[in-house]
């Protein structure tokens, strides 16, 4: 292995025994969520992929070391220190050339992943086209990682923080499938549905598993959107929410924020303004995903030995 990457014995201990890994990001630690409730969630998130069978894998740039794997300490480090850098694709060659630290996005989480041999990832919400996108280009590269990088994000769809429609289409053009796991409609995060339809619906983890094979098998380069509603009894009332993320939208327009501060920027919003009751809703629509991705993990596992 080179010296920019760094696998934790758990993770090596997975790969000598072919047991299913399930990556994690950690811009979600660090930019996603308040502390405490961060580094409790990641935790919890990694117990429930352990429970289901399956070794954790949270990425992040500690030195300018790709890590795959961190320590409890680790994620307290990454939920705690004020001021880490959001890492996304391009700023991974800073990063281990500076040797500093970076919390990675989706887009850099699926690039270690790729690298340590890993196909499942679990997160809250993926980036996409932002509204206004039209004007400003603001398009989260995390759709381009999509496109070319061979990993599946089990996520609950995407915030209408975003264009949904405008990022359905990107996704088309890229040839990204979007999967509703168990559902028609494509979740927006904080909700079960959205105006859109997903590409597929499919029910059962073997099924997803079965898809990504396919597709790999073929060697259709790219990643594939699992979009999991989050459970009923945590969804917010859509009225009060759209509400809620069309003001921090018009703010942050109105305040001149741009690039990587946009999304940290009306996540911390909504959080603010809904008093934490969209922070309930994040924390368990992602324990949710980690079940579900650690049972894709699993069985992908199964049949791709
Ligand atoms: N959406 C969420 N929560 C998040 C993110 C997005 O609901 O924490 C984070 C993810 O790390 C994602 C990144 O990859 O924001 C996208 O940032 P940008 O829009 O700047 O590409
Ligand atoms: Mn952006």
């Amino acid at each position: 292995m080179n010296e920019w990457i760094k696998l934790s014995e758990e993770v090596k201990e997975a790969k000598k025994n072919g047991t299913p890994i399930v990556a994690l990001e950690s811009t979600i630690i660090s930019h996603g969520m308040p502390y405490p409730q961060n580094v409790q969630t990641a935790r919890e998130v990694e117990a429930i992929i352990r429970e289901e069978g399956a070794v954790p894998a949270t990425m992040a740039v500690i030195d300018g070391v790709l890590r795959i794997g961190l320590s409890d300490e680790e994620l307290e480090f990454f939920g705690k220190t004020k001021g880490i850098a959001k890492a996304s694709r391009r700023d991974m060659p800073y990063l281990v050339a500076a040797k500093k630290n970076g919390a990675t996005t989706v887009s850099a989480t699926m690039i270690c992943a790729q690298l340590a041999g890993i196909k499942t990832f679990v997160t809250g919400g993926i980036g996409g086209v932002h509204r206004g996108a039209e004007t400003t280009m603001d398009i989260s590269a995390d759709l381009q990682e999509l496109a070319k990088t061979d990993v599946a994000v089990i996520c609950a769809g995407a915030k209408s923080i975003l264009d949904l429609g405008l990022t359905m289409e990107y996704l088309e053009t890229q040839g990204v499938p979007v999967v509703g796991y168990q559902t028609d409609k494509l979740p927006s995060f904080f909700t079960r549905t959205s105006p859109f339809d997903v590409n597929y619906r499919l029910d059962t983890a073997t099924e997803v598993a079965e898809m990504m094979k396919a597709k790999w098998d073929m060697n259709l380069e790219g990643g594939m959107v699992i979009a999991n509603p989050i459970p009923e009894e945590f969804a917010m009332e859509d009225s009060f929410i759209n509400k809620v993320i069309d003001e921090a939208v018009k703010e942050a327009e109105s305040l001149g924020i741009t690039g990587k501060d946009v999304t940290p920027f009306l996540l911390g919003k909504i959080k603010d303004v809904t008093e934490g009751k969209s922070l309930e809703a994040n924390i368990a629509l992602v324990k949710n995903n980690a079940k579900v991705g650690a049972q894709i993990a699993v069985a992908f596992g199964k049949i791709s030995q």
